[in-house]
């Protein structure tokens, strides 16, 4: 199965998913049955256990839902989540260079990576592949993003946009608007215009730019700030939809 969120972003279009941290197998079939592109299952914050992120990704690709995980930084998140056959991972708070290149080498196989190597796992067909097109495919397939989600990967972002291997940058606004010292401001001028310069240097760079939309009106404004990978967060649709109920009572 080709990954058409990483196919879609090289060609310059708009991929539109969910972040989740709710384990429901049946969330993942409405996900695609409505054409949604993916879904990034959220491990950062979550409380999965690795058999549930296995079995949700393996019901994403029964929907043609690209599974990416949001892992953590370290190895064995990573690790895991691309051996359960996630598509794609997001790896939060990459502040350095430095930072992702370890994350593009946690990634890949060697010679490109140091990705440690086993067939006995899903992503493998638990063994029943050949051990040398696996490997081959999944370096290919593999989606890397990366969040920026502090000042010093601001500071450091044009350096980190350019690490071989990295096929997204993703701005993070709530950590960055907290970790810029506006606590719930990531509509702050500041932090507004910092982001704003960052959609610059990625388009000039070519590279794609994925963000969250946490709010009303704020799927539309992502995409005109020139977002092509925009995580929906279930509490905004929720909340849009009794906000019309709302309105229509109130006419
Ligand atoms: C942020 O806004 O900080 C995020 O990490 C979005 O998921």
């Amino acid at each position: 199965q080709k990954n058409k969120v990483k196919e879609k972003l090289k060609k310059g279009e708009l991929t539109v998913g969910v972040i989740t941290s709710l384990y429901s197998s049946a969330l993942i079939e409405m996900l695609g049955y409505a054409g949604y592109d993916f879904i990034v299952i959220d491990d950062e914050h979550g409380a999965y256990s690795w058999s549930e992120i296995e079995e949700l990704i393996r019901t994403s690709l029964l929907v043609d839902l690209v599974p990416i995980v949001r892992t953590n930084y370290d190895q064995s998140s990573i690790q895991k989540a691309l051996d359960r056959g996630a598509f794609g991972i997001q790896v939060p708070m990459v502040n350095t260079k430095q930072d992702a290149e370890i994350v593009v080498e946690r990634a890949k196989y060697p010679p490109k990576g140091k990705r440690g190597t086993a067939f006995s796992m899903r992503a493998g067909g638990y063994g029943y592949k050949s051990g040398k097109e696996f490997m081959d495919i999944a370096d290919e397939n593999t989606f890397i993003s990366v969040q920026i989600e502090t000042p010093e990967g601001v500071e450091n972002f044009e350096e980190i946009i350019n690490v071989p291997g990295i096929d997204m940058v993703f701005i993070g606004p709530t950590d960055l608007s907290v970790n810029m010292g506006y606590k719930n401001g990531s509509n702050n001028p500041e932090v507004q215009k910092t982001i704003s310069e960052l959609y610059k240097k990625s388009k000039k760079a070519g590279m794609p730019v994925g963000t969250i939309a946490s709010s009303k009106g704020s799927i539309k404004e992502q995409i005109n700030n020139g977002a092509s990978f925009v995580s929906v967060v279930l509490t905004t649709v929720i909340k849009n939809a009794l906000d019309e109920v709302n309105q229509e009572h109130l006419l």
